[in-house]
């Protein structure tokens, strides 16, 4: 189901619903060699969502501040690669959301906790803005806050659950996005947490 939540922002309801469980069981692997780890904002604070990274450069933040690392700084190592079913599933739903020429090098992937949550903030580390962000839900259902260019505009919300796929391209691409603390649950395939992917194009 295609829905043009914004302009350039489309949302594919259950686009990955069936390959679900073996979207998680490729995360599984990546965490194994890149640990899901609390990073900490320029401003000294931990993150209530955890992350890891699989592709050519992982997105990282520490006291220096926010940025692509080609390493893991964690394991001193290279980030795991993108299994081929996630990159294949990426490149299909950017084509169902018009952007037929993406080829994403990096995933970062964000577990949600009871509770975490992600303030509003702008995804500018890029710097190729041309390229869309493909992201995927898992698990949990959490709450998508989406303003305009400006922190303080107001703000839509929606619901993303388990499968759900959204492309932001186009204007929606430098939007203020957040999501609201994840509420008390369990679902069958993640457990007490909700997990997302976001594919990008790194150079
Ligand atoms: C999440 N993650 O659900 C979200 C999904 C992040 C992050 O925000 O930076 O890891 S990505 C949502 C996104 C990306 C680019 C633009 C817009 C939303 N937008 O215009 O709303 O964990
Ligand atoms: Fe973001």
């Amino acid at each position: 189901v295609r829905e043009e939540f914004a302009p350039g922002a489309v949302i594919l309801r259950h686009f990955v619903l069936p390959q679900a469980k073996a979207i998680l069981a490729e995360v599984a692997i990546v965490v194994e060699y890149s640990p899901f780890r609390h990073m900490t904002t320029p401003g000294g604070y931990a993150m209530s969502v955890a992350m890891t990274n699989c592709g050519d450069y992982g997105w990282v933040t520490d006291h220096q501040g926010y940025r692509y690392s080609a390493e893991d700084p964690l394991t001193g190592k290279s980030w795991p690669p993108i299994a081929p079913l996630l990159y294949q599933l990426a490149v299909e739903a950017a084509v169902q959301g018009g952007f037929p020429d993406f080829q994403p090098n990096v995933c970062l992937i964000n577990r949600y906790a009871i509770g975490a949550k992600m303030s509003l903030h702008q995804d500018k580390d890029e710097k190729n803005f041309d390229y869309p962000i493909v992201s995927m839900s898992f698990g949990l259902p959490a709450i998508f806050q989406f303003g305009g260019f400006s922190r303080s505009d107001s703000v839509q919300r929606c619901l993303l659950t388990q499968g759900d796929v959204v492309v932001w391209g186009g204007s929606s691409r430098l939007a203020y996005h957040g999501i609201l603390p994840v509420k008390a649950g369990y679902h069958s395939d993640t457990g007490d947490c909700r997990i997302n992917l976001t594919f990008r194009k790194v150079n």
